[in-house]
């Protein structure tokens, strides 16, 4: 058996990928050491914790945030693994980190793929507090540390699928929303759950435009069926640390089986409430976007089809299209919160 350690690398390929999969090796070899020790059969060489830390060591990737809170990488960096198969973590091919956090929308900095990775770079998340309200027993305004302090991080890799039709492999660090929102004590008239992302126009340019579309602050929602299922999550970090600015820091919304634009980012308020709140995708074209946005290839959006999707990396040359799958491949998961609903109507 083989095991590399960080040594053996040069430096030049200390990707976060790299690093990511290696410790990923070790942690698959660890337990097959542990399953040869069980069953008596021969060690190829003794694992030492040293070679851990080694594995461990994360890779000098700068992230886009005017500073690092200690406590937050402390955190991710002591997450739990989920389990490596079954519906929290598939195990297609991931999209590398460099596409993952260059390839994105997040309209509060610019409506192009490239500017929010341009444009978020001095992104201050200290401090950071959320508001919560609404029909609950525990209303308040929640600084980020008591929103998280109780939770486990741990890891999910989920496939993401935009309405654009293009998708990603995502391995996000996070926790269950449920576990969250049960804390503030939700009552009978909490019928859905409405997210806003941060208003600040010294940080973020795009509301500062005169020609901007969007009525900030960019806002989502979820029936509460759908918050409390134990697919979704809200994400803290991806590839072994806290979340870069332009991919929603430090808190976003991760609801896998739905299109991208349900996964809002860098979430200010939760609000618990008795109708169903507010999208805004919805509110800038109804007729193209709806509330629920399930991932179905079955219903086209009026411009374009929504039967296949281009897997990033992608380029002229390597266009990696592939099927969509209904749910986005969670339907197993899923399927049942939907029971008797006509998806073609509540798209
Ligand atoms: N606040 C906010 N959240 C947002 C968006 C946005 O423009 N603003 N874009 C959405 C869309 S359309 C997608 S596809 C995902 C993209 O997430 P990513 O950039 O981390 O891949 O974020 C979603 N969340
Ligand atoms: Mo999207």
């Amino acid at each position: 058996m083989l095991i590399k350690t960080k040594k053996d690398i040069p430096s030049s390929e200390i990707t976060p990928e790299s690093v990511y999969r290696n410790r990923r090796q070790f942690l698959k070899d660890s337990a097959n050491i542990a399953f040869g020790a069980a069953t008596g059969s021969v060690l190829a060489g003794p694992v030492s914790a040293q070679t851990g830390d080694a594995l461990f060591a994360r890779a000098p990737v700068d992230i886009n945030l005017a500073s690092k809170p200690e406590w937050l990488v402390e955190k991710a960096a002591n997450r739990t693994d989920a389990p490596a198969t079954g519906p929290y973590n598939t195990d297609e091919e991931l999209t590398p980190f460099s596409d993952v956090t260059t390839y994105n929308n997040f309209y509060e900095f610019g409506t192009g793929k490239g500017d929010p990775s341009s444009n978020a770079s001095e992104f201050r998340i200290e401090p950071w507090t959320v508001e919560v309200a609404g029909e609950c027993a525990k209303p308040g305004i929640y600084a980020l540390e008591d929103i998280l302090r109780p939770h486990t991080f741990e890891e999910r890799i989920y496939r993401m699928r935009c309405v654009e039709a293009w998708s990603m492999v995502v391995p996000w660090i996070g926790f269950s929303l449920g576990d969250l929102l049960k804390r503030f004590e939700p009552n009978g008239n909490a019928n859905f759950v409405a997210f806003e992302t941060l208003v600040d126009r010294g940080q973020m340019p795009a509301q500062r435009s005169r020609f901007a579309t969007i009525d900030w602050p960019y806002q989502e929602g979820l029936r509460m069926d759908e918050a409390m299922h134990p697919l979704t999550i809200m994400a803290t970090g991806l590839y072994d640390d806290i979340l870069p600015a332009q991919n929603g820091a430090p808190l976003r919304l991760v609801v896998p089986w739905k299109y991208g634009f349900k996964n809002i980012k860098s979430i200010v308020k939760i609000e618990f409430t008795r109708s169903m709140p507010n999208n805004t995708w919805n509110d800038l074209q109804p007729s193209e976007y709806g509330f629920y946005a399930n991932v179905n290839p079955e219903v086209s959006h009026p411009r374009w089809s929504q039967a296949t999707e281009r897997r990033l990396p992608s380029s002229l040359f390597m266009p990696r299209r592939i099927e969509t799958k209904m749910f986005n491949g969670y339907a197993d998961e899923v399927a049942s919160l939907y029971a008797g609903m006509d998806l073609r109507r509540n798209y």
